[in-house]
């Protein structure tokens, strides 16, 4: 399955879902498969998205779903010890794997060699974790895991499609998205 393809098949099923996605071409080819209000591209930094989901799932009572990288998590692992104990049941955390930096060249990342970002998932404590290596055990994965804690590691190719760099703003991708998330939040316990 192509990154792109895995993408495709988890936005045919999204309604008002907030979505967060990792830094370069995957936000490149999930803009180009489905610009919404509900899409937040992480333009800036690796090893974010995963927090941002997180916290954002904590705020909403809305389904967050991050597409993430294996080199962008491998970067910030303890992302997934704060995802298990917090375990915010609107949260699905999709691990795009393709074993490499592909937006930067295709440099292999550790999961190509002893690393399981699935067994590091469950060992931080996190019961949902299932591995799909289809866009089908994709799709079925995602509306399984609708109401649960869960991280989804879909095996991915190298590589990149081609597509162009998004023409928004950073300004204006974090304001539009602001607006769609807004009025779903949980009451602050403040
Ligand atoms: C903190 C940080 N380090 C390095 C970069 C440069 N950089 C941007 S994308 C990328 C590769 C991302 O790899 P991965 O998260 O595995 O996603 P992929 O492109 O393979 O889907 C790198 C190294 C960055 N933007 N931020």
């Amino acid at each position: 399955m192509k990154r792109i393809e895995a993408i495709r098949c988890v936005m045919e099923e999204l309604d008002g879902e907030l979505v967060v996605c990792n830094i370069g071409y995957p936000s490149r080819e999930l803009y180009s498969v489905r610009d919404r209000d509900e899409n937040f591209y992480m333009l800036g930094s690796m090893g974010l998205a995963s927090s941002i989901g997180l916290g954002l799932a904590l705020s909403t009572k809305k389904r967050v779903v991050v597409f993430d990288g294996d080199g962008s998590l491998l970067m910030n692992l303890g992302s997934l010890v704060t995802i298990a104990n917090q375990s915010p049941p609107n949260l699905t955390l999709i691990v795009l794997d393709n074993e490499s930096y592909s937006t930067t060249g295709g440099q292999p990342s550790y999961t190509a060699g002893k690393t399981s970002l699935a067994k590091m998932a469950r060992a931080a404590g996190i019961d949902n974790v299932l591995e799909v290596k289809s866009p089908e055990e994709l799709k079925s994965a995602f509306n399984e895991s609708k109401g649960k804690t869960s991280v989804i590691i879909a095996k991915v190719e190298k590589g990149n499609a081609d597509v162009p760099i998004i023409p928004l703003s950073p300004y204006w991708i974090k304001k539009r998205f602001m607006k769609a998330a807004k009025g779903n939040r949980v009451q602050s316990q403040v």
